[in-house]
């Protein structure tokens, strides 16, 4: 399936990688109903990650909604996916529209504050396959999402090797190909962000029993 770059998304430029963005690819008032929906009715909790034999909580809230059998495992953890919740079914099939895509999961996560965080790294699980498609539609407060080539070793990073990209309220962002193999991502903590926002990474998993 070759996707087709329409005029409504832009194209972000990483060398080897294929990301493109919607900034507005919701209208205010509907993403301000859908993000009301998921806050009240996705069960949030903290998940916790094995980290150098500790147990870690991460720095936000998040839950994990898939098709039944899309366990997924993170940081050496497995999660059991919860149901769809009614607010998710519509909106999963407008994302898989938009991204000309499937997806039977989707991980959200809510950083309440600019201080709930996530740290470098990739999507780079072997459930999610060679050339991991994920699309990830923000809700709420802007926050500065940054992409990161991977060198290597003992290469110093150069200030242009990162690039921060603004995600605005009712943002689709689709990431696929070469993306998640040669770059990193992070969404770092903020004094200048005071309300929450919302994030929803829809993914494609693959079976574990198949
Ligand atoms: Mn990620």
């Amino acid at each position: 399936m070759t996707f087709v770059l329409t005029p409504d998304w832009q194209r972000i430029c990483l060398p080897g990688a294929d990301v493109v963005l919607q900034p507005r690819w919701l209208a205010t008032e509907e993403a301000d109903a859908l993000l009301g929906a998921l806050l009240a009715t996705i069960p949030w909790e903290t998940h916790h990650i094995r980290l150098f034999g500790r147990d870690v909580a991460s720095p936000r809230l998040s839950c994990w909604i898939g098709d039944p059998g899309t366990g997924y495992t993170y940081s050496k953890t497995d999660f059991e996916p919860r149901l769809w919740p009614a607010a998710l079914t519509a909106l999963r099939s407008r994302v898989e529209t938009a991204c000309e895509a499937r997806f039977n999961s989707v991980l959200a996560n809510l950083y309440r504050d600019g201080n709930d965080s996530m740290g470098w790294h990739s999507d780079d699980e072997p459930e999610l396959g060679d050339q991991p498609l994920i699309a990830s539609l923000s809700l709420g407060a802007e926050r500065g999402f940054r992409l990161r080539r991977k060198l290597p070793r003992g290469v110093p990073a150069a200030p242009d090797d990162t690039i921060r990209l603004p995600l605005p309220h009712g943002s689709l962002l689709r990431m696929a190909g070469q993306t998640q193999r040669l770059y990193r991502h992070d969404l770092p903590k903020t004094r200048a962000v005071a309300g929450a926002r919302l994030n929803l990474t829809f993914r494609w998993v693959n079976r574990r029993d198949s």
